[in-house]
């Protein structure tokens, strides 16, 4: 069987953007994969996290990924920093990587412009990354497009480390969705959907509550036109909700298109939140079930034993491989 791994970030509430790019594809795929999905907190903290707040959304987004449909009897859910090897092959990683192609990262840059100082995290943030995938030989990583450069980087450390040490490493493939892979702002729909965007307004929580759901599309930015078409260069706010309606209401852009022939965008967005808020309603109650429940530390203890089991084994490898300590014989 082949692994598969991704992670999420604990930086705020997960966005339809995580849902839609990510998360809706790791459902299908743990049918078919050995299947790792993280709670990235350690990534998290490459930026300035409340420390109350970090933990309660560790919690919340531990809750949602099994209320979106994974089931912890498939795949492996576990947190980062319960997993100590993550942070120790971060390091070598860091090790391998190049300080020049670290700052190219657009990643970095985005987050670091026009900032008077950010932390050597946000920097050596992708050796980190490529750390989470490698100590599992994962062979496939499905994330938004958002991503794509540092899964680029992941598979260049690990032919530059099975180059330099030995052939331990899986180079691993991307895996992007086809639509859905760039969700928009509401407020900015030139600028992605992200959680941690302080406009409240500009992304849809999957714990909206209906109401807020419906005030949020009903004030997504438009244009003048009033014509409901899929435009991205032209049309991009209404381009985006053409593309979350199509992916949550299963209905395809031509058939959406000509369904609103003719009609407004009051029409359109009304019937879109409708399409939202039942696709959301369902991950919501099982949310609500799991939060408090001691069910949930019963999850995450048995995936941080397991994923702590294989991360042992594969950084005892790499240190040997490196020459680090004395020989292991795990
Ligand atoms: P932050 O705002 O804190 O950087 P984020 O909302 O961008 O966070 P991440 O935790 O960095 O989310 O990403 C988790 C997953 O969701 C990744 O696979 C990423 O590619 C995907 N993703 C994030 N935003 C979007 C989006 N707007 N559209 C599609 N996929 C997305
Ligand atoms: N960098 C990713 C989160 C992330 C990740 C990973 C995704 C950290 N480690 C490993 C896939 C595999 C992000 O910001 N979305």
């Amino acid at each position: 069987m082949k692994t598969i791994f991704s992670g999420i970030q604990p930086s705020g509430n997960v966005t339809l953007g995580n849902y839609i790019g990510a998360m809706k594809q790791f459902i299908e795929l743990q049918e078919e994969y050995n299947s790792y999905f993280c709670i990235v907190d350690q990534h998290a903290i490459t930026v300035h996290q409340d420390p109350t707040e970090l933990r309660k959304n560790i919690r919340k987004l531990a809750a949602l990924y099994v209320a979106i449909g994974l089931d912890p009897e498939k795949a492996t859910l576990f947190i980062q920093s319960e997993v100590p090897a993550h942070a120790q092959l971060g390091w070598m990683m860091q090790c391998v990587a190049y300080i020049g192609e670290l700052e190219r990262m657009t990643q970095f840059k985005d987050k670091s412009a026009g900032k008077e100082s950010v932390t050597a995290g946000l920097l050596t943030y992708p050796p980190l990354m490529a750390a989470d995938i490698l100590l599992y030989n994962t062979d496939l990583v499905p994330v938004g497009e958002d991503q794509k450069q540092h899964l680029e980087l992941t598979r260049d450390l690990a032919e530059r480390f099975n180059k330099k040490y030995r052939e331990i490493l899986t180079v691993p493939e991307v895996k992007i969705p086809k639509v859905g892979a760039r969700i928009m702002s509401l407020a900015e729909p030139t600028k992605k959907m992200s959680k941690s965007d302080p406009n409240q307004k500009s992304f849809i929580s999957l714990l909206d509550t209906p109401k807020q759901l419906e005030k949020k599309i009903k004030s997504a930015v438009t244009d003048s036109e009033g014509i409901v078409k899929f435009d991205k260069e032209n049309k991009p706010g209404v381009s985006n909700l053409l593309s979350i309606y199509s992916i949550l209401g299963n209905k395809s852009i031509e058939e959406l298109e000509a369904y609103y022939e003719g009609k407004g965008y009051g029409d359109f967005k009304g019937d879109l939140a409708e399409v939202v808020v039942n696709a959301l309603e369902p991950i919501q109650t099982r949310y609500y079930d799991l939060i408090e429940s001691d069910k949930l530390d019963i999850i995450l203890d048995e995936g941080a034993e397991r994923a702590n089991r294989v991360a042992m084994k594969t950084l005892a490898k790499i240190e040997n491989a490196m020459g680090l300590g004395r020989k292991k014989r795990r």
